[in-house]
This record gives C-alpha cells, structure tokens and sequence, in this order.
C-alpha cells in the first residue's frame, strides 16, 4: 500500500505535536506547513531528528509553501490564534476567519481531493467557513472538538469514580463553547451508567447530581481552565491527541464511532449548519451519522448550543 500524506497547517502547538504525533506513530508522510518562515522547517528537523531513536520511517517536510501539500490523503488546519486568559473561543473569529480564508484557498487549489480536519478555533463557524471556500462535499470536511471535550469529561468521571479511564465512555454532543451538551445518561463505566454508580457511592441522589452538575461545569469549562493556567496560550496535548484518533479511523478504515463537527441535513432538529454530534469515521470519510432519541431535557440544551452556533456563523456571510 501507498504511503499517506499528512498535511498539517499552522505549525504552532498543537501542529507541531500532531506532526511528532503523526511520525511516531508512522501514520504517514508529513508536510508542515506555517507562514512563519524556518519555524515547520526546523520543527520537522527536529523530529526527525529522533526518528532513529523512536524508529519511525516516514518523512518530514516543513515549508511555507502551499504547493508541497499537493497529493495530501488528510489536511489538518490549526491555523490561526488561540485564546488568552479571560478571552472566549468566539472572540477569535475575527482574525481566525482572515487566517481561514487563506488557508482554505490552499486547500482548494492544491489538495481538493483530501479529507479535511478542522481544528481552529471559534470550531465550528471555522468548519463552516473552509467547507464555504473549498467547496468540499460534507462528507469531506470535519471539525475536531466533540472527541476532546467528550474526553475531558471522561477523565472527570474516572478520576470521581477512582477507575480506570479505559472503561470510561462518555459523549459530548453540540457546539465546542460553553453551552456543549455533554449526555449524563449515556455516561458509563464498563457499560454501568455513571449517576449509579455516583448514588451508590454517595448513597443519595441529591448529591450525586451536585457531583455530577460540577464535573458538567468543569468539562464545559475545561478550555478556559488549561488558558488561565498555561497564559501564553491553550490546550495543545490533548487536541492533538484527539485529532489523531480521526485521523487514524480514516486513514485505516476503522469505522470508529467518534464525535465530529459535520454538517447536518435534519439530523438532530438541525438543518444546513455544522455542529457535533457522533459520526463513524473510515476510509470513506463521514461514512454515517449516528441520530438517537435525546429526552427533552438533552434537546433542550442541544437547540441551545445549536442556537449559539448558528448567531456566530451567521456573523460570517
Ligand atoms: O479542540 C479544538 N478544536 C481546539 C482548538 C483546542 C484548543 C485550541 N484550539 C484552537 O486551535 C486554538 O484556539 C487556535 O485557533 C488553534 C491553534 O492553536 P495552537 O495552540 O496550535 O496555536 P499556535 O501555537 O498559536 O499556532 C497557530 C499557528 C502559528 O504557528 C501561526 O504562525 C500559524 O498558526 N498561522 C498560520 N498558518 C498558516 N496560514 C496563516 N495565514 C496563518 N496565520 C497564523
């Protein structure tokens, strides 16, 4: 089988551990690309630099032209500011959407066969407006969000209930602010729902629900937690991570079950925005949108992030 190709735009953060991310794991061939010049130049020396120690056997190129990201199976775009302490993901749509415009215009006139993965922030007005540009079909184009934030909850839920994080499943659903959704009933541990286990361990339910009600408020806040401390910038770890696990359920056909910014044709009351909601990830992209039944409480605060959504995308026209 052919070697992939991994393009990666913006070489900041979280470009750079997505590259390292990408080799160490021999996903591909990567292609790092920045407007900064030398910067995805000596990043990509730099893990190559260790590819005989770690053992990996792709290639690297930093660049600062478009031209190299030509033949990519997979563009990631981290392009574009993150927030400081006291800003929201919203107020970047200013100067993310100017940084957008170009990105996409090199996807479009270089890679328009690839399957794109969107990680700039504000997210899904950012999927929104690089779907606009390339024109790529909607099973084509992606956000990255809901796999963070739905994994930001389960480690809520696995450090409460003192096990392992592997047998913890949560989902996130909505947009990536603070009005997500993520869905205490589905939550669980090994199968057993998490506001169980919660009441048995605090032997009332009153207080199961203060338990849970935090951890709700911490995942919807986690961005904002990691900012006020690091200062200078936000995640970068963990979105990398969860871009990874995308990125490998298409490129390998796995057909994970993952949360995804896509566009929604009805599915969940919402019609022609993006916003996140599980998706299975394979070869063919997008292959399937998951729809369930959400009670009218989840609907509730579904309509609501979708609300949030569509007043910030609706700015970009
Ligand atoms: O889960 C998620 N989706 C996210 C998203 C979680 C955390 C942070 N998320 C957002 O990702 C964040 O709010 C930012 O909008 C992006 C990238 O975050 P990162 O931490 O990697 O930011 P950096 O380190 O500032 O890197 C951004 C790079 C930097 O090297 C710039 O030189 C480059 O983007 N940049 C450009 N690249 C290409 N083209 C243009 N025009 C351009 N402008 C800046």
């Amino acid at each position: 089988m052919a070697k992939k190709k991994i393009a990666i735009i913006g070489g900041g953060q979280i470009g750079g551990v997505l590259a390292q991310l990408c080799a160490q794991r021999e996903l591909g061939d990567v292609v790092l690309f920045d407007i900064v010049e030398g910067m995805p130049q000596g990043k990509c020396l730099d893990i190559a630099e260790a590819s005989p120690v770690d053992g990996f056997d792709i290639s690297l190129t930093g660049t600062n032209n478009y031209k190299d990201i030509a033949g990519s199976d997979i563009v990631i775009v981290t392009a574009g500011l993150p927030r400081k302490p006291g800003m929201s993901r919203d107020d970047l749509i200013e100067v993310n959407s100017k940084i957008m415009r170009q990105v996409a215009e090199g996807i479009k006139q270089n890679a328009p066969d690839s399957f794109v993965i969107v990680i700039s922030n504000p997210l899904d007005a950012m999927v929104t407006l690089c779907q606009k540009i390339t024109g790529l079909p909607y099973n084509r184009i992606i956000g990255q969000a809901g796999v963070l934030d739905s994994a930001r909850f389960a480690t809520f839920i696995a450090w409460e209930l003192g096990v392992s994080v592997r047998d913890v499943t949560a989902l996130t659903l909505g947009g990536h602010g603070d009005d997500m959704v993520p869905l205490v009933r589905y939550a669980n541990v090994s199968g057993i729902p998490v506001m169980e286990l919660l009441e048995r361990k605090y032997g009332n339910a009153a207080k199961a629900k203060e338990v849970m009600d935090a951890m709700l408020n911490r995942t919807r806040k986690a961005g904002g937690e990691v900012v006020a401390l690091l200062k200078t910038g936000s995640a970068f770890y963990s979105p990398a991570s969860s871009t990874i696990a995308m990125v490998e359920s298409v490129l390998k056909d796995q057909k994970r079950v993952l949360a995804s910014c896509v566009y929604l044709d009805g599915e969940f009351g919402v019609k022609g925005y993006f916003v996140g909601v599980p998706t299975v990830l394979g070869a063919g992209g997008v292959e399937k949108i998951i729809e369930f039944k959400l009670d009218a409480e989840e609907q509730a605060m579904m309509d609501k992030s979708v609300a949030a959504v569509k007043g910030l995308v609706d700015t970009l026209a």
